[in-house]
């Protein structure tokens, strides 16, 4: 099973500051962390970062055929993107929303995403463990739509 994890603008910044909100980590940490899991569970991952929204998009729509589950940290873009909306919802590819952060517990404009009603599921505010939950709802999802 291959699952593609996309993370979002300025996640390339995380352990760097805001770490009362996003914690010490860098991304690099949080990838390692999450692919000692997906060895434990013989997941193969990929797992990328982007601050442009159109690559974004395109790792969306070429991950049909390729990947069973994406696992997004849109970071936010959740709260702005149609364009990232249409793509999950063109591809088809079962997509499971992930923060670190819990959107609803701060300011209004995080608590809505334009992305979860097309998303299998959202898990937020539980920091890297976010990343793993999200590693473990993709695999609970393939097994789901056998
Ligand atoms: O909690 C999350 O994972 C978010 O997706 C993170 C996004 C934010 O816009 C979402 O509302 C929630 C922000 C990622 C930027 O991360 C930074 C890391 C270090 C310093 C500044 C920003």
């Amino acid at each position: 099973m291959k699952v593609l994890f996309l993370n979002g603008p300025n996640l390339n910044l995380l352990g760097s500051r805001e770490p009362e909100i996003y914690g010490r980590l860098t991304l690099a940490d949080i990838e390692a962390e999450v692919r000692a899991r997906a060895g434990e569970m013989k997941v193969e991952l990929d797992f990328r970062q982007s601050n442009q929204e159109g690559e974004l998009v395109s790792w969306i729509q070429e991950a049909k055929g390729k990947f069973q589950v994406i696992v997004l940290n849109a970071a936010a873009y959740t709260h702005t993107s149609v364009a990232l909306r249409d793509a999950i919802s063109a591809t088809g590819v079962p997509t499971i929303e992930i923060h670190l952060s819990n959107i609803h517990a701060r300011e209004e404009f995080r608590h809505k995403s334009l992305i979860a009603p097309v998303c299998r599921g959202q898990i937020c505010g539980f920091g890297v463990k976010s990343y793993i939950l999200g590693l473990e709802a993709a695999v609970y999802v393939k097994e789901a739509t056998k």
